[in-house]
């Protein structure tokens, strides 16, 4: 099926994929905890009954049962030598059966490893993973790909890369969404759909973890900025057990209940996930086929994004800053540490702009003494994990500009793409493949242009070309070129006119790198402040900024409110009152005038007052964590005080601000990372009767569950509050846990369990322990787990998250 023939299709009708497999092949045998392909090629009778019946039903595709056909998914069997073989014969089996005129999609999933920054599967090796599987199934041949269940929004941009770059064919790509409506990573759908459909992603969905039910909202959300169909594929309600055994309950009737809002609020194809089952997908086609079709109107969006925030870039909005800061141009301290290769002050100027209000973060790494690429690609991933905001990406090179593009987990904005023949084709391309929003530059080669009309010329050339290779002109953000009134009286002049050119002959947004205009002047705050806002009355949507300039930003605000701008007014109000140099009696008028503290823990305030070391926790900051600790124990603190007074204090913060979701796992991975550094600093000061452990707990993923990114978490953080942790891994067997637990007399045994298939495991590990007089207390946790089931295995205790599972330990163990 050609991408067209694809989208053709879903504009004439409803389209059906198939419902749940996994928990069909339970129904027929398949034990868990077995590799699936392996079982799947031994028992091809029982995938090919399920997939038949998919297609009776009524599903127009049904997937290749190929989503864990990936090299390090079967390395853990030892069968990636065989990949290229088990991959066609699985695509094989599906194609056997698949009726005239119906379709076979590829299946791909998560590969259970995390990506660098916070495992260490790099990037580039998990798109050649996915690579080989691609190609596998595509010397098979397949109708289409399906890239489902993922958690992760980056792994799905890896997973689209190496599809596009190995074939043509149709790309669907569906999420796992958590109750609070965010993937684990803290990706809404939103965002996702955001980032995918620039990407040339024809179809975008969710799968899994919910019922229909709790999808609506997902839906509504992303409707609103769909280019593509919307897929949708929810459980059967949500798992209850019974008997030992994981059943869903919501019956046929009622998922197409459900699954017709979903229609409603804009879904166009529809299949089942966990616990449905060919009945649920006859009904579902029965009531939906006969619908009208979506026809998904093609808006432009003017947004980019990170994995965990959007920044709409609206002609008539308030004003933002690009903050400048992550730029060595003139900044000698922060080229010295560039060079000996230290990122702490890149992190640094990340956070300082996003808490002064940047909207988004430019970075900069051109200069002499050190690999541009390579620099780059570190601050990218320093700054991904430090803040939120979105990211312009600032080189001339057009291989740095891709490698940064292709790590780059959100929709970035190119900065820039000027009318230099050969760069503009190479740098719009890129912007098509990796679907980033572009400054234009009104430059050529042959220097700046000499009136406004030449300008106009280069961006008609640039937005001509972008047309050409298929580039909405929505994309384009232009710079008007600000130049120093110093050396040309007209400077600012000339750039009012553009931006007024753009905004109202073009319909496009401008921006300008403020700090050009005073280049050789005094006082050149004054100057940037009185252009800048004289700009925002001529309509400039945005600038490249230092967000520090308090001047700068104030009055930025305040152009905004006079201008009448949506939300300007309460904006300015609520900035803070600044000190100035009044008489005391104004001053104290002043200060009873200011904005009663919000109250409460947020990002900005959560280091006020804690210290460095805690700061360095909180931020992740775990370059520096040594050397301050250093400096406590130079000033005669003891080890044991750093550690309750600093150390626990911050990870409390960080604990803290995950509960309120204003950070999300990969604030609370480097913040646990940050603190480890500082416990094994510290570990070895301590005097002897310090060191013995509070409690000795063994942890484990329980057997046939290779899971493992919430149980080393949880490690980590028992390990930071001064638990012995043995850490058994993943996959393991009830026995191997309850002999160590004996072995070594532990407190408190720690199981985790994601999947529905596997939480029975945990149930072996409590009868056997109360078989082998094994005394330790026994907790669970993992997405699947909650309290009632707890109570039904007789555990000892249950915890959401990392952060709880040590409270609920420090309780059970009377501290
Ligand atoms: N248009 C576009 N992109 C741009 C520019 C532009 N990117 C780079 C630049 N111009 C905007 N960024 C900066 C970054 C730093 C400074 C100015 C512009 C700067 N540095 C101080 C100096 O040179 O003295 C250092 C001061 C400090 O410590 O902050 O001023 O026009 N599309």
């Amino acid at each position: 099926m050609t991408r067209q023939e694809f989208r053709q299709l879903l504009e004439k009708r409803t389209v059906f994929i198939d419902g749940a497999t996994g928990t069909e092949l339970q129904k027929r045998g398949m034990p868990a905890g077995v590799c699936p392909e392996k079982w799947i090629l031994e028992n091809s009778w029982a995938i090919q009954e399920v997939q038949k019946a998919y297609y009776e039903a009524g599903s127009d595709i049904v997937l290749a049962p190929t989503f864990t056909g990936t090299r390090i998914k079967l390395a853990e069997y030892g069968l990636e030598n065989d990949l290229v073989e088990i991959n066609r014969k699985l695509v094989r089996l599906t194609r056997e059966i698949a009726p005239a005129g119906k379709f076979v999609a590829a299946d791909i999933s998560m590969t259970g490893k995390q990506l660098y920054p916070i495992g260490d599967l790099m990037f580039e090796d998990l798109v050649d993973c996915y690579k080989e599987q691609v190609q596998a199934i595509l010397s098979e041949g397949v109708d289409l790909f399906v890239v489902e269940t993922m958690m992760s929004l980056q792994e799905c941009r890896a997973a689209v890369l190496a599809i596009k770059e190995s074939c043509d064919l149709p790309i669907i790509v569906s999420l796992t969404y958590n109750p609070d409506g965010k993937t684990l990573y803290g990706t809404s759908p939103e965002t996702a759909i955001i980032v995918l459909q620039s990407m040339g992603v024809d179809c975008v969905g969710m799968n899994c973890n919910t019922g229909p039910d709790a999808m609506l909202e997902l839906v509504n959300q992303m409707a609103p900025v769909a280019n593509v169909p919307i897929m949708v594929k929810p459980n059967a309600g949500l798992p209850e057990l019974e008997n030992g055994k994981t059943v869903y309950k919501m019956t046929p009737v009622e998922f197409t209940d459900a699954c017709e809002k979903l229609y409603e609020a804009g879904a166009s194809l529809f299949g089942g996930c966990c616990g449905s089952t060919p009945d649920h997908i006859r009904e579902l086609v029965l009531r939906l086929k006969d619908k009208k079709a979506h026809q998904i109107q093609d808006k432009p969006l003017r947004v980019v994004t990170s994995e965990r925030m959007n920044t709409w870039i609206d002609l008539d909005g308030n004003f933002m800053v690009i903050g400048e800061r992550i730029n060595p141009t003139g900044k000698k301290k922060f080229q010295e540490t560039l060079r000996n290769g230290s990122l702490s002050m890149v992190v640094d100027f990340a956070r300082e702009q996003e808490e002064r209000g940047a909207s988004i973060l430019d970075v900069n790494m051109g200069m002499n003494g050190i690999d541009e690429k390579q620099m780059m690609l570190d601050s990218i991933y320093e700054v991904t994990s430090a803040v939120d905001l979105p990211l312009c990406i600032d080189t001339s090179h057009v291989d740095v500009m891709e490698a940064a593009l292709r790590i780059y987990p959100g929709r970035a904005l190119i900065n820039s793409i000027s009318a230099e023949e050969e760069k503009m084709e190479s740098m719009l391309k890129l912007a098509k493949k990796y679907g980033a929003m572009f400054i234009t530059l009104p430059l050529s080669g042959a220097g700046l242009p000499k009136d406004i009309n030449e300008k106009k010329q280069h961006i008609d050339t640039v937005l001509n070309k972008a047309a050409e290779l298929g580039i909405r002109k929505e994309d384009a953000v232009i710079d008007v070129l600000v130049q120093t009134v110093g050396a040309e009286g007209t400077a600012a002049l000339q750039c009012f006119e553009t931006i007024e050119y753009c905004k109202y002959e073009l319909g496009l947004p401008t921006v300008c790198g403020l700090s050009n205009i005073s280049f050789g002047m005094p006082n050149r705050g004054f100057v940037n402040t009185t252009y800048l806002t004289i700009a925002v009355s001529k309509g400039l949507t945005m600038a490249i900024a230092n967000p520090n300039q308090e001047m700068l930003m104030y009055c930025a605000a305040a152009a905004d409110t006079l201008m009448n701008k949506p939300g300007a007014l309460e904006k300015y109000a609520a900035l803070p009152v600044v000190e100035t140099k009044a008489a005391p009696a104004q001053a104290a008028g002043n200060a009873q005038a200011a904005p009663a503290s919000s109250g409460g823990l947020t990002v900005s305030n959560a280091c006020d007052g804690v210290g460095p070391v805690a700061e360095c926790v909180i931020k992740g900051k775990k370059g520096q964590i040594v050397a301050e600790i250093q400096k406590l124990l130079d000033e005669g603190i003891e080890p044991q005080t750093i550690i309750e007074k600093h150390l626990i204090k911050g990870i409390n913060v960080v604990g803290e601000l995950y509960d309120k979701k204003k950070y999300f796992l990969p604030q609370l991975i480097a913040g646990a990372n940050a603190m480890e550094i500082g416990m094994k600093h510290i570990e070895p000061l301590l005097a002897s009767k310090d060191t013995e452990a509070k409690a000795k707990i063994v942890i484990a993923t329980v057997e046939g569950d290779i899971h493992d990114i919430g149980k080393n978490l949880v490690a980590l953080m028992l390990k930071n509050y001064g638990f012995e942790v043995i850490d058994l891994g993943k996959d393991v067997p009830a026995e191997t846990i309850i002999d160590k637990a004996v072995e070594v007399n532990a407190d408190i045994i720690g199981l985790s369990a994601l999947m529905t298939t596997t939480m029975m495991r945990m149930d072996d590990v409590v009868k056997l322990a109360k078989e082998k007089g094994c005394n330790a207390q026994i907790i669970i946790g993992g997405a699947c787990i909650n309290e009632t089931f707890k109570d039904e295995i007789n555990a000892d205790g249950y915890s959401e998250d990392a952060a709880e599972c040590v409270k609920l330990v420090q309780r059970l163990m009377n501290i």
